[in-house]
C-alpha cells in the first residue's frame, strides 16, 4: 500500500496535474488544499513522519477546524512537478486545538513549508465549512488568464463579475446561482487578504483577487475544479467577444437567467439582477 492510493489524496494530485494542463500554473503559481475526513486520515496516518514538525503559528484563527489535517501544496513547489514527485511537493498539515498554529505531519520530503496563502485557505475552510454545513472541503487558487484579463476592464465589484459571467454562457447561472465575491488589489500571502477573502467566501464560493486569479471552494475535487474551469472559460468568452471590437451588442436578458434558473432549480442572487 502507499498514501497515493488513497482516494483524497490521488484526487489531489490528478486537480494539481489538470490546472496545470489548463495553464493556470506558471512556475510557483496557484495553491490547494482538502480538508481530510476521519476515515481518510485514519488511512494515510501511518504514513505520518515518525517527528512531526514544529508548530508555527498561522496568523489567523479558526476554532471550527481545531486538530483537522490538510492535503496542501507546498510554498515556491510547481504543479507542474506534483504528480512526478508528491512527497517532495505536497504535504499534509494538521492544526493545533486552538487551529491558529499548523505542523507538518507528512511530505515535503527535500524540506520547505506549505503554501504561502495558508492563512486565505484556512480561513476559507473555515467559513466555507460552516456555511455548508460541513461539506465543503477543498479549496483551489488559480491564476486563470482571462479572470485576470477582466480585471483590468470591468469595475472590481461583485455586481459587475457576476453579472458579466453569468451572461457570457447559459451555464453560469446554474454552476454559481449566488455570484462571485471580488477582493481588490492587495499583497498576497498574509492576514489581510486571507480576511478579506473570508468575508467574501461566507456568500459566494468563488473569490476574485484583481490582477492575480480566483479562489474556488467545494465540496469535492470535481465540483471545485469544474466550478474554476466554468468561470474562467466564461470570462475568456467574455474577453473574446470585447476583443471583436463592437462592444457587446447583445446578452442573456435578465429574464432568461431568471428562466434557467427556474427551469434548474436554482435560486439565483437577487442583488444581482435588475
Ligand atoms: O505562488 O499563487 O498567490 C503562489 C501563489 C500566491
Ligand atoms: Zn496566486
Amino acid at each position: 500500500m502507499s498514501i497515493f492510493k488513497n482516494p483524497a489524496m490521488a484526487g489531489f494530485i490528478r486537480l494539481c496535474d489538470d490546472g496545470w494542463r489548463q495553464g493556470w500554473h506558471e512556475r510557483n503559481g496557484g495553491n490547494l488544499t482538502y480538508r481530510l475526513t476521519a476515515e481518510e486520515e485514519g488511512a494515510c496516518h501511518p504514513y505520518w513522519r515518525a517527528t512531526p514538525g514544529d508548530w508555527r503559528p498561522l496568523g489567523v484563527t479558526a476554532p471550527n477546524l481545531a486538530d483537522a489535517c490538510f492535503i496542501a501544496t507546498g510554498s515556491g513547489k510547481y504543479f507542474r512537478n506534483v504528480s512526478a514527485a508528491p512527497q517532495d511537493n505536497l504535504c499534509v498539515v494538521q492544526l493545533n486545538g486552538a487551529g491558529d498554529a499548523w505542523r507538518v505531519v507528512w511530505g515535503l520530503e527535500a524540506g520547505g513549508r506549505p503554501t504561502s496563502e495558508l492563512p486565505t485557505h484556512i480561513l476559507n475552510h473555515s467559513v466555507r465549512k460552516q456555511a455548508t454545513d460541513g461539506a465543503c472541503r477543498v479549496i483551489y487558487h488559480a491564476h486563470t488568464p482571462s479572470l485576470i484579463a477582466l480585471t483590468y476592464v470591468l469595475p472590481l465589484t461583485d455586481r459587475a463579475f457576476t453579472r458579466a459571467l453569468w451572461q457570457s454562457a447559459t451555464e453560469c447561472p446554474v454552476v454559481f446561482p449566488g455570484g462571485v465575491g471580488v477582493v481588490p488589489w492587495m499583497v498576497p500571502g498574509g492576514a489581510e487578504i486571507a480576511l478579506a477573502t473570508a468575508g467574501l467566501m461566507q456568500r459566494y464560493d468563488a473569490a476574485v483577487w484583481a490582477h492575480h486569479g480566483l479562489f474556488c471552494s467545494g465540496p469535492d475535487f470535481d465540483t471545485t475544479f469544474g466550478l474554476m474551469h466554468t468561470i474562467e472559460k466564461a470570462a475568456d468568452i467574455h474577453v473574446r467577444a470585447l476583443s471583436c471590437g463592437q462592444g457587446i451588442r447583445q446578452t442573456i436578458p435578465d429574464d432568461g437567467l431568471r428562466a434557467i434558473a427556474q427551469a434548474f432549480g436554482v435560486a439565483l442572487n437577487q442583488d444581482f439582477l435588475d
